[in-house]
């Protein structure tokens, strides 16, 4: 018997509309509403100043650990814009953008750093999921929504992000294979920011692309420019669009940079090169998109400046509340709560004495 080959034609598409002046490639740019891109360029900037102030405030300890998002802004904002609120938003641990896009307030997401499990509460009615630290373990929750609502006939499709270290992962396998062979109107983000804590992207994978781990699943996958709010836009609502015709899941790779920090326990300094972060910050995503409505009039040096101190001050307000609730939420009785089914006696007396200082004290 001869062997034979098995012929495969595939590669990889690569998305890019907006280059790093502020150029677009008119052919290709996606039709979005003026007012709307002006939002997405606000949620964007919001996302870049609540990263720079949760820094500071942990590092004055008064929140605790998070992971910033700085540099994946356009591919969390470009993400959410082209979808709908109705469709399921299932984050890993790094998408303030996307998160503040969905609504959620800064004053909740200060809250939740702070160590309060109340300012992570999702309403009753929302379509979005809590953070997962776990890596990749929200990929699975995605895919089971998606079939869920293709099971319902509704609308409904599911987005989920990830990051290049979760497709390592076995959980980010089953997912893409149960996506394909249910045909789960799901989209699958990668955000490939270059690092999974200190290890870079070159000793993650042998793979070219991550993209194509998509193609071994029989997903059409994509990679895009993740620092380009237009690529990513255009190509999620591509992968929505192709979801909602009952065709599947997409994949699609945002090649991006984290900017900051993997979380604030963690020191770069220590295993990657100052020169890279310099490079990458010549591609800012909020520099490129400010470049782009600058050079349509829609926006302008002293408009920029205005925004950013009327930003400040919406984060000082949501600093303020986060406090004031602080303030409200703690007590300190809690500690006595839910280690024990039945508390021990000697456990129930310190409570008792506790109790009983704490008013005395009031
Ligand atoms: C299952 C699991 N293993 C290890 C960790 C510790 N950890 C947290 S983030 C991370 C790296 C994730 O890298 P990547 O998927 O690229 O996402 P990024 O942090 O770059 O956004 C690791 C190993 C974890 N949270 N969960
Ligand atoms: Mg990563």
């Amino acid at each position: 018997m001869p062997r034979k080959k098995v012929r495969l034609e595939h590669s990889v598409e690569y998305l890019s509309i907006l280059d790093k002046n502020g150029k677009v490639d008119e052919k290709l740019i996606p039709k979005i509403d003026k007012d709307v891109l002006l939002q997405i360029h606000r949620t964007m900037l919001l996302s870049r100043h609540l990263d720079d102030r949760m820094l500071l405030l942990q590092r004055q300890g008064r929140i605790g650990t998070f992971a910033p998002a700085k540099g994946q802004e356009a591919s969390q904002v470009g993400a959410m814009a082209a979808l709908e609120m109705g469709d399921w938003f299932v984050p890993a641990f790094r998408e303030t953008a996307a998160m503040l896009w969905r609504g959620i307030e800064p004053a909740n997401l200060l809250l939740y750093n702070a160590g309060y499990n109340e300012g992570a509460e999702i309403p009753e009615d929302s379509h979005d999921l809590p953070i997962a630290i776990p890596v990749a373990s929200q990929i699975p929750h995605a895919v089971g929504l998606a079939y869920a609502a293709g099971y319902r006939e509704s609308d409904e499709i599911a987005i989920t992000f990830f990051g290049d270290g979760a497709t390592s992962e076995g959980d980010f396998h089953e997912a893409l294979n149960f996506a394909s062979v249910l045909k789960a109107p799901v989209i699958f983000l990668c955000q490939n920011n270059q690092w999974a804590i200190s290890m870079p992207r070159g000793r993650q994978s042998e793979s070219r692309t991550l993209a194509q781990k998509g193609l071994g699943y029989a997903i059409p996958s994509l990679q895009v420019d993740g620092n380009d709010v237009f690529a990513v836009y255009a190509a999620v609502q591509e992968a929505a669009e192709r979801a909602r015709a009952g065709d599947g899941p997409t994949m699609i790779e945002c090649i991006t940079y984290r900017m900051s920090v993997h979380t604030t326990a963690d020191d770069p300094s220590k295993y990657r090169d100052e020169d890279e972060v310099k490079k990458w910050q010549e591609l800012d995503p909020i520099l490129r998109l400010q470049k782009y409505l600058k050079a349509k009039k829609q926006l302008s040096d002293k408009k920029i400046e205005a925004l950013e101190k009327e930003l400040e001050q919406q984060i000082d307000t949501a600093w303020e509340d986060t406090h004031k609730r602080i303030q409200e939420l703690t007590d300190p009785l809690v500690m006595f709560d839910d280690v024990y089914a039945e508390p021990p006696a000697s456990l129930q007396a310190q409570r008792q004495a506790y109790e009983q200082h704490l008013k005395c004290e009031g």
